[in-house]
Order: structure tokens, then sequence, then C-alpha cells
């Protein structure tokens, strides 16, 4: 039983090695908030907030995480037992529209302290059974084709088994075309257009069609389901969605529909790990796979997705690159590694999330803190 008698909130900068470009922004550094959720037994779990710096990959921003996270999320779980982390869910989504990321911040914490509290890793306690994620990498946009191809020619001899590359608008064909020839026949390369393209560029996307990519993921607006379906008919290659997704009826809409075949699953969009295993359970049943997207997350985030991507139907590789892709020094202990063959080991014989967070650097690294307790909250 967890009793969650205290919430803590830092809010820590971590400069990326370097900075990342899709269509819709540029992250030169990333702003992270990280919640401890502490039992009254004094255990301690970890959860990450994805949500960015501005809103252009979701309406949500780490600045309103920080509002909303106390005034609306902390009330529903602070005091409270939960016989399992599962039933984080329903009290989060009572009446409460949205802000996936604020809630999935907090309910992920819960289910590292339940996976803490139980002595289980947090993959077991998901269901997972892989005890290997193959990786990939997603590479940001370049200054022009040649970097691009170098960056996916040294990505792919690192191992990686999946190069994703972000595209928009006048940097999509040639970019592609020179990754292809870069990494060769057995490379599997995708694209990632953070919905910079409309119906108006079928061309370019029935181009796009002629490369043999494994994937296009979420070419059109970041809350549509019914244009990617139109344009799934038009292409041989699949459609993934990332965006589109923000929990398991959109993922049912999807199905339906026919606007995508693949499933980018981040659980921070979703609202947290019991949505996650929920859509990764019905595309199971639909024969539809899955694999675990990335938000440039510290280590901490990197143990969650890590634990949701070894359930069975995440069968391709997921953008879960080792911390050095990301950050000169990473918050957890042992950093994230990848092997030569391009995996990604899941610490499913540690309890919880299988790493330890590096508290005095976590410390250092915070610009604020914010205690949350039942009693505060009534102040
Ligand atoms: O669309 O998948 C995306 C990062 C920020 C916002 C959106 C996306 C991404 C990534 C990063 O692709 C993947 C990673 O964490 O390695
Ligand atoms: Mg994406």
């Amino acid at each position: 039983m967890i009793h969650l008698e205290q919430l803590i909130l830092r809010e820590i900068r971590l400069p990326l090695v370097e900075p990342f470009q899709i269509s819709s922004g540029t992250t030169p550094d990333r702003r992270i908030m990280l919640v401890e959720a502490i039992d009254k037994s004094g255990a301690v779990g970890w959860g990450e907030c994805v949500a960015g710096e501005a809103p252009n990959y979701s309406p949500e921003t780490i600045d309103v995480a920080l509002l909303m996270i106390p005034q609306q999320v902390a009330p529903r779980v602070l005091g409270r037992d939960f016989a399992h982390p599962r039933d984080v869910r329903a009290a989060l989504d009572e009446n409460f529209r949205g802000h996936n990321m604020s809630k999935a911040a907090v309910e992920m914490a819960l289910w590292a302290l339940g996976a803490e509290m139980n002595g289980i890793s947090l993959s077991k306690m998901l269901g997972g059974t892989r005890e290997k994620i193959p990786t990939g990498i997603s590479l940001g946009i370049q200054k022009d084709p040649e970097t691009i191809a170098a960056k996916a020619k040294a990505a792919h001899d690192q191992g990686y088994q999946k190069i994703k590359v972000k595209i928009k608008p006048g940097k999509d064909l040639e970019y592609i075309r020179a990754v292809c020839e870069a990494v060769g026949p057995d490379g599997h390369v995708m694209a990632d257009a953070n919905n910079a393209y409309t119906l108006d560029d079928l061309d370019t996307m029935k181009t796009l069609d002629e490369f043999g990519l494994i994937m296009i993921e979420q070419p059109l607006a970041w809350d549509d389901v019914v244009q990617h379906a139109k344009l799934q008919r038009e292409l041989k290659t699949p459609i993934c969605l990332d965006e589109s997704i923000t929990g398991r009826a959109q993922a049912r809409d999807m199905i339906e529909l026919g606007s995508g075949r693949i499933v980018n699953i981040k659980a921070g969009r979703v609202g947290g790990l019991s949505e996650s295993v929920a859509i990764h359970d019905l595309c199971q049943e639909h024969n539809v796979p899955v694999w675990c997207g990335g938000m440039l997350e510290s280590g901490i985030g990197r143990a969650h997705n890590v634990a949701l991507a070894s359930l069975p139907n995440f069968s391709l590789p997921g953008d879960v690159s080792p911390s050095a892709r990301y950050w000169a020094q990473d918050i957890v202990s042992p950093e994230w590694t990848m092997d030569a063959t391009g995996h990604v080991a899941v610490p499913h014989d540690k309890p919880g999330l299988g790493v330890e967070v590096d508290r005095a650097r976590v410390e250092r690294l915070s610009v604020r803190t914010e205690s949350i307790t039942k009693r505060s909250l009534e102040h």
C-alpha cells in the first residue's frame, strides 16, 4: 500500500551536448522538472515531467506544469492510499481535462515508488518481458544533407538499429536521400516531420514514399487523425503517429480510421504509464506495432522509458539513446549505455528504476525546489 506523504518538485537545467532542432523549434538546453514522491515509510520514487520549454510539440510547457502540479495534481494524490500504482490514473482523470504531462510526471513517480516498495523492477511491475531494448537515434535538422548523412553514418556504425531524421519542407528529400545512401541497404531509416506538412504536399510525400523508409512519423497536424487516414491511403510507407495520440481513445480512432500503422508511445504525452500500457495492449490486439518515443529525458525519464519499452509489443527500436548522446553528465548512476549491437539493457533485477539518482548533482543543478504536503496545501 502506498500512502503518499510528500511531493518535491525540482527544476533543473541540463545543457544538451548539441542543440536539438525539429520542424517546430530548437531546444538548446533542457529545463527539466523532476518529481520526487515520498511514501510515509520514507520510500522514494522519481518521475520526470517532459513538458517542453515552449508549446511547439504539445500545448503543455514546463511553466504551466509548475502551476498545474501543485494546484491540481498534488491535491488528488497527497495523503491518499493507493493499493497499486495503476489506481492513480483514475484519481488524476476525474473532471480533469488534458495536462497529460503534468499528470504523467506524478503518476510515473508513483509507479517508481510502487516498484521500489515491492522490491521489483519497474519493468516487472509493468509486465515487461524484454531484457534489452533495441535502440534508435533521433537526429535533429542539420544545416545541409552532408552533415546529416555523416551523423547518420556515425550512428549506424555505432550500432543504432533505427535512424530517425527530422524533416521539414525544403529539408526533406535531399536530406533523406543522403542519409539512405550513407547508411546503405541494411540501415533502418525513418523521417519525423513534427506536423510540418499538409495534404497539399502530397507530391513530396509520394517522393518520400519511394525511399523504403520504415515509417514516416506525424507528417500532418499535431491533433489530426482524419487527414492522416487520407494520406496513409496514398502511401506504401507506414505512417506512425506521435503528437496525435494523446490517449487510448486516439489510438482506437487511428486504428479504426487507418490513420497510421504504427504508434510512438510517450508516457508523458498520454498521461502516464497506465495509459501507455493500455495503448500498448490495444495496439497488440490489432497487430499494430509500437515503440517508445523520447523527449530528451534525463536518466530518470529514460529509466521509465526503458522499463515501458520492455513490454512485448514494443517491437520496434525505441528513442532510448544512451545518456552520452544528450548530456556531458547524466544525473543517474550508472549512466545509460548502449552496447555495440545497439541495445540498452533493462535493469530488471534491480528494484524500482534500477539506477541511483545523484542527489548532490540534482541539488546543484536545481534552480527551484517546491515541497508539497497535504498540510502545505491546506495553507
Ligand atoms: O517528435 O519525437 C519527437 C524530442 C522533442 C520533441 C519531440 C520529439 C523529440 C525527439 C527526441 O525525437 C527523441 C529522443 O529523446 O531521443
Ligand atoms: Mg515525433
